[in-house]
């Protein structure tokens, strides 16, 4: 594997904010550009060091904001008519105006997840108005490795693509770790903050209470996460309609907040203290993704009356949160079978007033695991065309164990053509011309070109490679799939110079060419075998 830190583009930056993006540029003297989560990591002329942290763009904005009297969220922001730098910074990198940007997230139809204590990170948007996003989720494991590593695993995911990243660490060292992450990630960071406050309770989940979590919660929002997924809306009405589901509760926040419940025989502490909650991220700008603690395990718990249950719980809170000027998206499924996927969004948009959806999959059949990031992936595509905004990946180990670092690397590949696939039939002008450039790089035999342009060109290029490694095949007019005989793309070649040399369209020409083959064909007598010696 060539090293995939030799960036095959080149990073430019544009306009005054300085906004990122991948130029890609061409052997035959056009570029194409890109959009680029990768942060100075992949720009060589920008020195990172993992122990100081990366600079921070956004802390005169932030001071401005401050000084002026201004709103601390950007949809408080954007509700009084004030552009933020945050939305500029959007905007130049979507290709939208910034006052469309103000406006979809006034309306609560987009998010800029964003603390103000996190400002490193390069502002991106999620929103069905904008490109689907991806999140790639880090750091779920219990044996922990080094900073360094834990630091890595971020900048891999990014460097492939992941617009969020999602901090799942457990285990002791769960503080320092997500410090050195959020101080060197330029992507949004969010976390499951009831992960942490059960270790503090010693992983008893009935010994939990809203001070432990709140304390918590306090301490990541200092720390500078970006946004949290909050289960809320785990009621103690909605437990007993999970009893007689296939696969139960799947999700870890859901089942411990379940537990919690039932342990005490009360309506849990996240929904009773939701108010104070809101008060508490507003101070921050920190972003609910309202968590799916029912959402389904299975293709047969699919759209059940728990997890519908629970969504209309997701949308009264989404009114409350904003009612106090906190950003909100809201998470969903999970496993659901292909008929079954445009429900759950349409069911979400018209509950939850169009707030972003942010989906897990779907995963559209059970029966393949170690191909999960296959199966999930196709459900991703149909949500992200439905209108889903991001789509938290799912790795080849799902249901099996942690994923290394190739498999987040699939991850984030196979989301990435998902979200690509629903930008694309969503009309993306800039999706499609992605798509434009790498198919005229194909057609005209620029094997680097096509390298360059594609998701993952060191794969891209090792596969040409294996079979016809030497210097020219990068610019011969075949592959080794079909062989310079078969090639469909020469002989199209071959139809259009036909035409040139005969003053013909291609249509005109494939019909003098049938012609003339069919005059050959009668002049020989009209048979369809030729005898041998023919
Ligand atoms: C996304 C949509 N639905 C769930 N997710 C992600 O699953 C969520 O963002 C977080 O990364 C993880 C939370 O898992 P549990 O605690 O719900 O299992
Ligand atoms: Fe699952």
């Amino acid at each position: 594997m060539t090293d995939a830190r030799v960036p095959t583009f080149t990073k430019i930056y544009e306009g005054d904010l300085r906004v990122p993006k991948r130029q890609v540029n061409l052997t035959d003297g056009s570029s194409v550009t890109l959009y680029d989560t990768s942060g100075p990591y992949t720009d060589p002329y920008v020195e990172t060091d993992v122990r100081r942290g990366l600079a921070r763009p956004r802390e005169p904005w932030i001071a401005e904001r401050r000084a002026a009297g201004a709103p601390v969220t950007q949809v408080g922001c954007a509700r009084r008519g004030i552009v933020t730098k945050e939305m500029e910074f959007v905007a130049v990198r979507e290709g939208v105006t910034p006052e469309f940007v103000r406006q979809e997230v006034a309306a609560g139809r987009a998010i800029i997840p964003a603390n103000v204590n996190h400002p490193e990170t390069e502002p991106m948007i999620i929103g069905r108005n904008f490109l689907v996003k991806i999140n790639a989720n880090i750091g779920n494991s219990a044996v922990t490795s080094s900073i360094e590593e834990e630091v890595e695993k971020m900048t891999w995911a990014t460097r492939w693509g992941a617009d969020t990243i999602m901090d799942l660490s457990t285990g002791p060292d769960i503080h320092e770790t997500r410090e050195w992450i959020i101080r060197n990630s330029p992507v949004p960071v969010g976390t499951v903050p009831i992960y942490q406050a059960l270790e503090k309770v010693s992983g008893r989940p009935e010994a939990l209470s809203w001070e432990v979590f709140r304390d918590t919660l306090i301490e990541q929002c200092e720390q500078g996460v970006d946004y949290v997924t909050v289960h809320a809306g785990v009621r103690l009405a909605y437990v007993p309609l999970t009893a007689r589901r296939k696969t139960g509760i799947v999700s870890r926040g859901g089942s411990i907040m379940a537990a919690w419940c039932l342990a005490h025989h009360r309506e849990s502490f996240l929904y009773d203290n939701f108010d104070e909650m809101c008060e508490l991220l507003a101070r921050y700008d920190v972003s609910f993704s309202l968590g799916d603690g029912l959402r389904p395990g299975s293709i047969a718990d699919a759209n059940d009356e728990a997890q519908f249950a629970e969504l209309r719980t997701l949308g009264e809170l989404t009114t409350i949160a904003r009612a106090h000027d906190v950003q909100v998206m809201i998470e969903g499924p999970g496993h659901v079978p292909m008929h079954k996927i445009k429900e759950n969004v349409d069911l979400q948009r018209e509950l939850c007033d169009d707030a972003p959806f942010y989906t897990l999959g779907p995963l559209v059949t059970d029966v393949a695991p170690g191909y999960d990031h296959i199966t999930s992936g196709i459900g991703a595509a149909m949500i992200g065309w439905y209108g889903t905004a991001m789509l938290c990946y799912v790795t080849p180990k799902e249901h099996l164990g942690l994923p290394n670092r190739d498999d987040v690397k699939t991850g984030v590949i196979t989301y990435k053509i998902a979200a690509h696939a629903a930008d694309l039939a969503k009309g993306h002008p800039g999706a499609q011309a992605w798509d434009d450039a790498l198919s005229d790089a194909r057609f005209e035999f620029r094997w680097e070109d096509q390298f360059d342009l594609s998701l993952d060109p060191d794969t891209a290029r090792s596969f040409h490679d294996e079979t016809l490694p030497a210097a020219p095949a990068k610019t011969a007019h075949f592959c080794s799939m079909c062989g310079p005989k078969f090639c469909s793309m020469r002989i199209s070649h071959d139809v259009r110079r036909y035409a040139d040399e005969h003053g013909l369209d291609t249509q005109e020409a494939i019909e003098a060419g049938m012609a003339e083959k069919a005059a050959e064909f009668t002049r020989r007598g009209g048979r369809v075998y030729l005898p041998m010696a023919d």
